[in-house]
């Protein structure tokens, strides 16, 4: 089997790449040309999978890599995926995350293996925006009740997103996102297209983006923890450093001013995501390329958190359990409209692709901060604070 994959340089492209040549595909990536290497995720299988080079926005180039790789699956993973970003560069993200699919569905469509050819596009949580649909089940639990809990009967009401809930998106991105999702629901049942949307919600990994936020706040706590205690093994800062200290704030305060460690900047902390790990992700979207049927799914984990939630879990991880002065509310990192509650429901794709998450929200977080702990320790490049 042989799949070309858009988008491969991505935290997602990586790790489908790897679990394609486990399967023992061959793969082809297409990247853009750019100025600084952007091959750091997939240097350790390059030598296995072959680069092409591509931009989304180039109808050209995307028929002819079609043409030539003659491919069974095409996965689309490249996007301008920041949401905030959007609001700054809405045409771009335009361009890319919608009009690139329209250039990838064209080409598919001409291609005189277009009935041969299978197709997934990433859609997004992002597209259900302030959206939600309630459950109703027996008690009143409604912030902290799951799809775990309403499933096992435990929980009440629920607000949640599933396959049914309307789509009320909030930004740039998620705008162009949907528009690419009815784009290939309207090629498929127009053309006969193989296309398969997987409507993914939040997952993360120590591969993810540096401006995202649950990995700009751990990379934060690698260099923090350096800084701190660069001889503690275990990346720790000892519970005992703290409780020598009388005032617990006056050491994080004075630490900062003496030595100029800046302080993580967020925005939003009461925003609530559904976030899963990635790996477990891309497994959904390989196992929907592989029904006969082309459809969509949700991917989630049917658990959801506060950003506020992540930093607990994060910083606890490294032996603090009061943040509160370490982290400072920055404007700048608002966005103009926010998506306040996502709780994705993956009833449809556990039935019927037998799909399940493995990560569980905590661990995710763990396996974040120890890596980032690790990395810091090895001395690689530090904080971006987008
Ligand atoms: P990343 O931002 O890590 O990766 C995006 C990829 O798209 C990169 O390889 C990037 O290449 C590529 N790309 C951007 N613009 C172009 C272009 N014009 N032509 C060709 N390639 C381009 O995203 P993720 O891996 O996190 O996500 C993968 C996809 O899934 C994206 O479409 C995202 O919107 C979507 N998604 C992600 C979710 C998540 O939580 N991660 C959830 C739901 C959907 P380069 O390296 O050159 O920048
Ligand atoms: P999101 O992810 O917008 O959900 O999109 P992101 O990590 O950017 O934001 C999650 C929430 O955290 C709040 N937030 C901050 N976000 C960033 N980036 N930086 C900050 O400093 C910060 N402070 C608070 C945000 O306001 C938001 O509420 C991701 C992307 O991967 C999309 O491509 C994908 O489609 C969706 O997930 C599902």
């Amino acid at each position: 089997m042989k799949a070309v994959i858009f988008g491969i340089t991505g935290q997602d492209g990586s790790y489908l790449a790897e679990l394609l040549l486990e399967k023992g595909y061959s793969v082809t990536g297409v990247t853009r040309r750019v100025s600084v290497p952007t091959l750091e995720r997939i240097s350790h299988i390059l030598p296995k999978i072959k680069i092409v080079e591509g931009d989304i926005t180039d109808a050209f180039s995307v028929s002819n890599v079609i043409k030539e790789e003659e491919p069974d699956e095409i996965y689309n993973l490249a996007a301008q995926s920041h949401v905030g970003t959007s609001f700054k560069q809405p045409s771009l993200t335009w361009d890319i995350t919608a009009g690139g699919v329209l250039n990838i569905l064209e080409a598919i469509r001409y291609s005189p293996r277009k009935d041969q050819i299978r197709f997934y596009q990433a859609s997004s949580s992002e597209m259900f925006g302030k959206n939600y649909s309630r459950g109703i089940v027996k008690n009143d639990s409604q912030e902290i009740a799951t799809f775990l809990e309403m499933r096992d009967g435990l929980a009440d009401m629920i607000k949640y997103q599933d396959e049914d809930t309307d789509f009320v998106p909030q930004s740039p991105y998620a705008i162009a996102k949907l528009a690419a999702h009815h784009l290939v629901r309207n090629y498929r049942d127009g053309y006969g297209i193989h296309g398969s949307c997987g409507i993914l919600f939040n997952h993360e990994s120590e591969r993810r983006g540096e401006n995202f936020v649950t990995r700009k706040i751990t990379k934060w706590i690698g260099e923090f923890v350096k800084w701190r205690n660069p001889t503690n093994e275990l990346g720790q800062i000892l519970q005992d450093d703290i409780d020598d200290i009388d005032d617990e704030n006056m050491l994080y305060n004075s630490l900062m001013d003496k030595e100029g460690f800046p302080k993580l900047r967020l925005g939003n902390l009461d925003a609530k995501r559904d976030w899963g790990h990635a790996e477990d992700y891309v497994n959904a979207m390989w196992l929907m390329l592989q029904q006969e049927k082309p459809d969509d799914y949700v991917i989630a984990t049917g658990e959801t958190y506060s950003v506020r939630d992540f930093l607990d879990v994060a910083f606890a991880r490294v032996g603090i359990e009061d943040w509160s002065n370490l982290v400072v509310i920055d404007p700048e990192f608002y966005r103009p409209a926010e998506v306040d509650h996502l709780l994705g429901i993956p009833k449809k794709a556990e039935k019927q692709l037998h799909w399940q998450r493995s990560v569980s929200f905590k661990d995710l977080a763990n396996r974040m901060v120890d890596y980032d702990v690790k990395e810091a320790r090895l001395q690689r490049p530090g904080l971006q604070g987008v």
